[in-house]
């Protein structure tokens, strides 16, 4: 393929770039990712993965594992909005549950796709013998890593790829490719002595510059099934999936909001809807509201689990009768438990009584010992004081 002039072809895709609807592209060498393995081994060991990542560590790090003769991977990157505007209040009565940025607009693994497709029929049209493998999240290479690589941010202590241009508002993807393009240099930007995101993240997952213990982690814990803790319940607040404190904290993200995505323009009801209908919406229903987005991915479950728990962190009265149908009818028992823990929270003598009531018939031995729990909670959390 030595006909073509591979800086100019460089070039061009990137002045190209804004018109396909991609925000940053940049190229990095296929060689393996030798030292991201050593970090990954040893995440491994440290027992900090969350399990959502590709276990083969060859694949993840070694692109000619996944494609035949790599030259090359084109990294890109598409900026997000990080503020509703005129946002809906969360008060008595009708209290509400916040989505991840990340989970706003249209599933990003989607846009992105199409934003990776759009970028290959470009270089065909010029490069016919042209070869590629795109992934958005879900492959096996870390996006972060190629990102780095390619030069379109820095790995910063929050773990996030934080972009000079757009701070880390941003979604990863990229291709391997067989065209031979010079790769693009790291930026030299850095976090510097900032530590913001560190001190601010609620469970002291980030347990140093860069380093995740992903089974602390609100976003990890708000994705998975089963019941949660009472200390990272507490935590959670009333996320209902994910978690961008790390991000909102970060000075390098300051009066940083990407509007010019047509899909990724978040719906307020959507992206900070009321809890309340949540405990009970069918499938159907979640699967047409939340169905396009890419906080559905684990289906409705973890969703209404974290509705239950937000409504027991806010401590909502009104919310009562509702737990207590999820207390006794819900068929899951992790919701049935979880409900047990927010009625614990909430208090009172109707919560108090159904609780009773729930001990005496409920089968289930994790939703019975959430049930144990919580009464203990109201008789420590509500004493009566004269
Ligand atoms: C598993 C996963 C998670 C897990 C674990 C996250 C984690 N930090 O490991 C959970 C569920 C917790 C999660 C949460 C989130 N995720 Co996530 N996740 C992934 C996934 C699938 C794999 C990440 C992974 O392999 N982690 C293992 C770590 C060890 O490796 P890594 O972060 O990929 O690589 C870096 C480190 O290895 C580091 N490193 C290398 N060598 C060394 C050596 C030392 C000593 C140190 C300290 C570090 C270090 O540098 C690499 C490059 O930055 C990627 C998609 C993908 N296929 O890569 C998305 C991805 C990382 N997630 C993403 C997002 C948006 C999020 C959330 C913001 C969502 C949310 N709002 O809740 C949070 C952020 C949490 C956080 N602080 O990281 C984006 C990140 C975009 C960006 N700007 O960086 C990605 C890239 C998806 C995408 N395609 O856009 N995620
Ligand atoms: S996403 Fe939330 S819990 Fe996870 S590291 Fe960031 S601040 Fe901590
Ligand atoms: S808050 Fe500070 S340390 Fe954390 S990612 Fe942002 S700049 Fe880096």
């Amino acid at each position: 393929m030595m006909k073509y002039d591979w800086d100019k072809l460089k070039q061009e895709m990137k002045d190209a770039a804004k018109e396909l609807g991609i925000d940053a592209v940049g190229v990095a060498s296929a060689e393996v990712f030798t030292t991201l393995k050593a970090r990954l081994v040893r995440h491994r060991e440290l027992g900090r993965e969350s399990g959502f990542e590709e276990p083969d560590l060859d694949k993840r790090t070694d692109p000619s594992l996944l494609f035949d003769d790599p030259q090359s991977i084109i990294a890109i990157a598409i900026a997000y909005p990080s503020k509703l505007i005129d946002p809906p209040k969360s008060e008595p009565g009708a209290r509400r549950g916040i989505m991840a940025r990340s989970a706003w607009g249209e599933d990003y693994h989607k846009v992105l796709r199409n934003r990776l497709e759009r970028l290959e029929a470009w270089l065909r049209e010029r490069v016919p013998e042209i070869r590629v493998e795109s992934m958005v999240d879900t492959g096996a290479l870390s996006d972060r890593a190629v990102a780095e690589r390619a030069g379109l941010g820095w790995s910063a202590k929050n773990c996030a790829i934080i972009s000079p241009e757009f701070g880390s508002w941003i979604y990863l993807g990229e291709m391997i490719t067989n065209l031979p393009i010079q790769p693009d240099s790291p930026v030299t930007e850095s976090c510097g002595t900032c530590t913001k995101c560190i001190d601010a993240c609620p469970t002291g997952a980030l347990v140093g510059p860069g380093e995740l213990d992903a089974k602390k982690c609100i976003s990890f814990l708000t994705q998975t099934k089963g019941m949660v803790s009472d200390e990272y319940m507490r935590k959670i607040g009333n996320r209902l999936y994910g978690c961008d404190t790390c991000q909102v904290v970060c000075p390098e993200n300051r009066g940083k909001n990407w509007t010019h995505q047509p899909e990724l323009q978040p719906d307020n009801e959507l992206a900070k809807p009321l809890l309340l209908p949540l405990l009970t919406i069918g499938n159907r229903e979640f699967k047409d509201m939340y169905g396009f987005t890419s906080s559905a991915w684990r289906g409705k479950k973890p969703i209404q689990r974290n509705a239950v728990i937000a409504l027991g962190n806010f401590k909502e009265k009104a919310a009562v009768p509702d737990l207590i149908g999820v207390l006794k009818d819900d068929p899951r028992p992790v919701l049935r438990g979880t409900a047990a823990w927010s009625l614990g929270r909430i208090g009172g003598e109707e919560a108090a009584e159904a609780l009773q009531a729930a001990m005496r018939t409920e089968s289930d031995a994790e939703a019975r010992d959430a049930i144990a729990s919580a009464i203990q909670m109201l008789d420590s959390e509500h004493e009566q004081h004269p």
